[in-house]
């Protein structure tokens, strides 16, 4: 590494040193040659006369001070520095920039000849010189020219002019009347379809809303647009919240480093994130876009009209708004499923990432690229962490803290701490020892001991809270404990302490404490840390009969899936002890007698009958046995398989459903193709005959699952129904992008060699974010036999991806390097191979700051 990024700490924050009252921007779109003209009147805070601008990959063109050039100036890589300034003064800066060339897909670029910006964190630097940071807030009024071949010209706000120029090029102004950060400033330019709706807010006012996707794609707007609906009344509902413009826009594009972008007015997304049709959708693809819509939309209020003060305070918004839209997803649709998903994305990722060398808190301390810590701690934990207010104040208190911390800080960017004090000032509530969270990196374990006195009927629980290692700060955690005591017959026991009864959860505020509870008849068996009510390892000497206890009677489908997920763990460990595979007939028992019964949800069962993920397994290893948990995991789903044969062929064949997007029929499809995952697996005779239904089926969930199961058991029919799939849907790109994915699960040593034909295949490009992450990404997550391959093959793969994407797109190219980040978790060989990958690496020429501040990480002792 030649020279080293410098790193930033949030200790050191100042206030910035002038006030913006108002900014105009004028755009003169051209792909290599785009003219940019920013005026802005600018006011000095307690005397300042420099003034230091932000500014990546501009050419300046000219620098004026009260219309005057302003020649007492110093212009290094990153900055323009403005010295001698008056204390007011109007500041007109031209620069060129070229979208075109602009494949970090960050500031102002093209996307499939589409001009489209992404500013948030530090992008609209890209775009001209300015303070860009989110404390800076200011009106923006945007005037974009353009050839008509760009028939929409799009910025934040309402349109308050259009027309057409002498030079035959038109231009459309746009004011957006609400004070915002550069981060949520957007322009788009591009010819598209539309589609419109309109929504009235619960005050009546009429808001019109426009969907903008590429021409052909009309028939796949309408689930984002109802998704849109739905998320503004929900708001109105459950927070009271109303928008606040006259018009809401969402546009969908191809290239697109992440989900989605809150810009104020104006959302730009991953077209990935809007499109859908049964057709070309599954299930989990039309949830994930109810819920992404859902956040974006939340993000007016917790992001846009409230911003951050400062790129530390990220979880102000993202935990917030991520607990909202898991709010809204809950409340539409099952809260057990809901609550499933997030949990694995903390125990999958989340665990993952706070033991490894990228471990931060949610607010972190010290920042090389803001880019690269738009993660699963900051978005994931943080809303757990807002979930775990949420438990300790209860729904009425939780909404009193939000209305305080919106009448207070309403066009302010301010701090996490301003969000706790506001909950606890509306509610009374002490959360001051609470806001460690805020500070502390790692997982907290909780171990927890029982004892049952039949005499006393007293049952006595002592927790204890154990931090990690590296923690620096070693003061107890706030945890709110959630749980239940199930009787012999498996129903609830009031929980009576002392003190009374406890309604919502446990305290637990020392490294030690315990809790009776009287009046317990028999010794009952514990649900424990109940719906994960905090982020923490749970540590429990649990039976697989009080595990199987659990699964059958206990009140939070959460916790049934729970108890389900450890006795497949207590499996896979002992079978790894033991050398023995079999899998005990206890649990084989269970699992035929929920699918005998088939009844509750069965999308719920769904997941009942699936493994723990490979990432699940391997958290519960210090040194990762990559061949023994992929091994067992094959033989335990074989054993199942046959086990279970019967009952889930007269139940696959007892389901029906009739394609539509009811939440039944959407939980019978996951049953029934989680059946269809185990069939293949046995000689049963029905296989044949489901497999080409399902894939002849014109939904794609149903199809899409039986390519699934064949490439998962290597059936003979999978190269068929591959090159099938191609003729069908070569024409869309996010269809194939699942046909990239499958074909990066294939479970044999051939896995590689195919990828590298897929490089060449006319639907993958580099380029795209979307391509890359469906064929390597999936590589990486859904096949660690072959990613972990002992002849490092697998890991030459994405260290050459890796080094090509450092100069395309580093952004992307610091979300790919995620499976090396763990590399001190596998065996010594899989080690030395990973190593020598990240050192490939530290010594490229032009190492982006983005992979630098991992690479440093992983590779410091
Ligand atoms: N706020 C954006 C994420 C921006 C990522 C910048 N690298 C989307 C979201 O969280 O809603
Ligand atoms: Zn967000």
């Amino acid at each position: 590494m030649t020279q080293k990024p410098q790193a930033k700490y949030r200790k050191d924050y100042i206030a910035p040193s002038h006030q913006v009252d108002e900014l105009s921007l004028t755009f003169e779109l051209s792909p290599r040659n785009t003219i940019v003209t920013a005026v802005s009147k600018f006011r000095a805070a307690a005397g300042a006369s420099q003034l230091v601008l932000d500014g990546v990959d501009l050419e300046l063109q000219s620098c004026q001070v009260n219309g005057k050039e302003w020649h007492t100036r110093e212009q290094t890589e990153a900055k323009l520095i403005l010295n001698e300034l008056p204390a007011e003064f109007e500041l007109t800066i031209v620069t060129h920039i070229s979208p075109q060339t602009n494949t970090s897909l960050e500031g102002l670029y093209l996307s499939d000849g589409a001009y489209c910006t992404q500013c948030e964190a530090e992008g609209f630097r890209k775009i001209t010189y300015f303070m860009d940071r989110p404390d800076v807030l200011t009106t923006y009024t945007v005037t974009i020219i353009a050839e008509t071949k760009y028939p929409f010209l799009l910025s934040n706000g309402n349109k308050v002019e259009e027309g057409t120029l002498e030079d035959g090029r038109h231009f459309a102004k746009w004011h957006d009347p609400y004070k915002k950060p550069s981060y949520l400033f957007a322009l788009v330019a591009g010819s598209f379809d539309v589609l419109e709706d309109t929504y009235q807010t619960k005050s009546g006012r009429e808001v019109k809303l426009a969907l903008f996707v590429d021409k052909g794609n009309l028939h796949k707007a309408p689930h984002a647009m109802t998704s849109l609906k739905k998320a503004m009344a929900w708001d109105e509902l459950r927070f009271g919240l109303e928008y606040d413009l006259d018009i809401y826009m969402i546009v969908a594009v191809d290239f697109f480093n992440m989900g989605a972008m809150e810009n104020k007015g104006l959302n730009v997304f991953n077209s990935a994130c809007v499109l859908a049709s049964q057709e070309t959708a599954t299930d989990q693809d039309f949830h994930t876009i109810e819920s992404i819509v859902g956040h974006e939309y939340f993000h007016n209020w917790t992001g846009n009209r409230i911003t951050c003060r400062d790129w530390f305070q990220l979880s102000l918004k993202e935990g917030l708004t991520v607990f909202r839209d898991q709010e809204f997803s809950s409340d539409l649709g099952s809260r057990g499923l809901n609550r499933i998903d997030a949990v694995m994305a903390m125990r999958t990722h989340q665990f993952a990432e706070d033991s490894g060398p990228m471990a931060h808190p949610i607010r972190p301390e010290k920042v090389i690229e803001m880019n690269n810590f738009y993660t699963v701690t900051v978005y994931n934990k943080g809303a757990e962490v807002i979930r775990m207010m949420h438990t300790l104040l209860g729904e009425e208190n939780f909404q009193k803290g939000m209305q305080l911390y919106i009448t207070r800080h309403d066009g302010q960017a301010v701090t996490c701490d301003d969000f706790v004090n506001a909950m606890m000032d509306a509610s009374g509530v002490n959360l001051t020892q609470f806001k460690l969270w805020y500070e502390q990196h790692g997982t907290p374990r909780l171990n927890v001991v029982t004892e049952y006195d039949s005499a006393a009927q007293r049952y006595t629980m002592t927790v204890t809270q154990q931090h990690a290692d590296s923690d620096p700060i070693k003061a107890p955690l706030h945890i709110p404990f959630k749980l239940e005591l199930l009787d012999e017959q498996g129903l609830s026991i009031p929980l009576l302490t002392q003190k009374g009864e406890i309604q919502r959860a446990l305290d637990i505020t020392e490294f030690e404490q315990r809790f009776e509870f009287e009046q317990v008849a028999t010794k009952p068996v514990p649900v424990l840390l109940e719906d994960f009510s905090a982020p923490v390892i749970m540590e429990y000497n649990y039976s697989t009969d009080e595990l199987l206890h659990i699964l059958r009677f206990a009140r939070s489908d959460y916790a049934r899936w729970e108890a389900m997920q450890q006795i497949f763990m207590i499996a896979v460990k002992a079978a790894i002890d033991s050398g023995d595979y079999s899998l005990d007939s206890k649990v084989l028992g269970a699992l035929s007698s929920l699918v005998k019964h088939l009844k509750g949800d069965l999308a719920l069962l769904a997941e009942l009958l699936s493994l723990p993920t490979f990432d699940t397994l391997a958290s519960q290893f210090k040194t990762i046995p990559v061949d023994a948990l992929v091994n067992v995991s094959k033989a335990f789903e074989s054993q199942i398989a046959q086990a279970l044969q019967q009952d889930l062929e007269l139940a696959y064949t007892s389901s029906t459903e009739s394609g539509s997007l009811d939440a039944q029929d959407v939980a019978v499809r996951a049953f029934k193709n989680k059946a269809l995952y185990y069939l293949v697996r046995t000689d049963s005779t029905l296989v044949e005959d489901a497999l080409r239904t399902q894939f002849a089926s014109d939904n794609m969930t149903t199809k899409l699952a039986s390519l699934k199961a064949v490439v998962s058991a290597e059936h003979e029919k999978m190269e068929a129904l591959f090159s099938e799939f191609d003729s069908q849907w070569r024409h869309d790109a996010l269809v194939m992008d699942k046909w990239l994915a499958l074909h990066a699960s294939l479970p044999n040593d051939e896995v590689i060699t195919k990828i590298n034909t897929l490089y060449d295949h006319p639907c993958f490009e580099k380029g795209n974010p979307n391509r890359v992450r469906a064929l390597i990404g999936s590589f990486t997550r859904s096949n660690p036999a072959q990613f972990h391959r002992i002849d490092g093959k697998g890991y030459e793969l994405l260290g050459d991806l890796l080094i090509e994407l450092n100069g395309i797109n580093p952004q992307n190219a610091s979300r790919m390097i995620t499976p090396f980040m763990s590399w001190r978790r596998y065996d010594e060989t899989r080690q030395k191979l990973m190593r020598t990958q990240l050192e490939r690496l530290a010594s490229l020429e032009g190492l982006s700051d983005d992979l630098y501040e991992k690479v440093e990480k992983a590779l410091a002792q």
